[in-house]
């Protein structure tokens, strides 16, 4: 069976209010910018693609940069690449933005998208922006080969924009890490929760934890099975419901209360570490297919959930009295 999302799941949102001054500064910066560097997170692709980022700075030429491809499933991290590249006017690529050879082709291919720029008159002015924790600090130290902005693994640790100079007539913003007011799919919440996009106290890391096993139980039994020293076979790791997995991964871990009751809060801190630092395994989190299913049952919930608003603003409207 295939993994669905959860129907009527609670949503996860985080839009605190340092986004919402990003949002404005984004808006006024963007307008002398020449290049665009989009970091999404490889092991959710769709999940960390910010539609409020694009409709901020989807006018300038761009690179769609899949970052952490160390830890993603190389076969889907070339999955994405495909799917991004089809796109018109849209060049993806993957890395590592702690490798600086890719990092240094990075900045040759800006220079390539906007040919026109460059010398002291009109040097190169890129933008480096996504969802929190993708790594856009990381690779702001790797391509300026110096450690000018803070980078740690922690959703929201860049809270203002700051400009590096690469070159002479080469500067790079980086942006505080920004996610969008309504995340309307409700893996994507999950998915960027899991992934370390979203503040520790905006989600239920148990609940978190859960939607990380069912997916991993349907599509990366192997790797639960030698993590966590499993005997079942794949083929029943799949079919265990995921709260009876989260108590096998506690009990093997250890992760016990007094009267031998499982810490299932523990256990999943524990599943959601493991997944983070990789060591679980290279591991992503949906297929671009996946995500448009998911994509369009979000759409489709959406136009239930308006279509219900305007039969009940219809119900509330005060009827008019006849006239005799
Ligand atoms: N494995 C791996 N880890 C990375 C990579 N890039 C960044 N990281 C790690 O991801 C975490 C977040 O990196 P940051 O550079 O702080 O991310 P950011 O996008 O600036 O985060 P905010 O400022 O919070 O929005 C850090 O622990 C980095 O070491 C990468 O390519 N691969
Ligand atoms: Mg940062």
């Amino acid at each position: 069976m295939d993994y669905l999302p959860p129907l009527a799941a609670p949503v996860i949102q985080w839009f605190p209010g340092h986004m919402h001054l990003t949002r404005k500064l984004i808006e006024e910066r963007i307008k002398a910018i020449d290049v665009v560097i989009e970091v999404l997170d490889a092991r959710i692709p769709g999940s960390s693609f910010n539609p409020m980022l694009q409709s901020l700075t989807g006018h300038k030429p761009r690179v769609k940069l899949l970052n952490k491809q160390d830890v993603a499933d190389p076969q889907r991290t070339q999955a994405w690449l495909d799917w991004y590249n089809a796109q018109p006017e849209t060049r993806a690529i993957a890395m590592d933005a702690a490798e600086p050879a890719p990092a240094r082709r990075l900045a040759e291919l800006c220079r390539q998208l906007a040919p026109l720029r460059g010398g002291l008159a009109k040097p190169m002015r890129v933008l480096i922006c996504g969802v929190p924790n993708v790594g856009k600090s990381t690779l702001i130290n790797t391509m300026s080969g110096k450690k000018h902005a803070k980078a740690a693994d922690e959703a929201g640790i860049t809270k203002d924009e700051q400009r590096i100079t690469l070159d002479d007539d080469f500067y790079l913003w980086d942006t505080p890490g920004m996610l969008w007011p309504r995340i309307a799919i409700p893996q994507s919440g999950f998915n960027l929760a899991a992934s370390g996009s979203v503040g520790r106290n905006a989600y239920d890391e148990e609940l978190v934890a859960l939607e990380l096993l069912a997916y991993l139980q349907q599509h990366y039994p192997a790797l639960l099975k030698a993590r966590y020293k499993l005997t079942l076979s794949e083929a029943d790791i799949t079919a265990l419901p995921d709260d009876e997995l989260l108590t096998l991964i506690g009990r093997q871990r250890g992760a016990v209360m007094g009267g031998g009751r499982i810490d299932l809060q523990k256990t999943a801190e524990l599943v959601i570490t493991d997944y983070r630092t990789h060591t679980l395994g290279r591991i992503t989190l949906e297929t671009p297919e996946e995500f448009a299913q998911w994509e369009a049952a979000a759409a489709q919930a959406d136009a239930q959930r308006q279509a219900r608003k305007e039969a009940l603003a219809l119900e509330k409207k005060p009827k008019r009295r006849k006239r005799r």
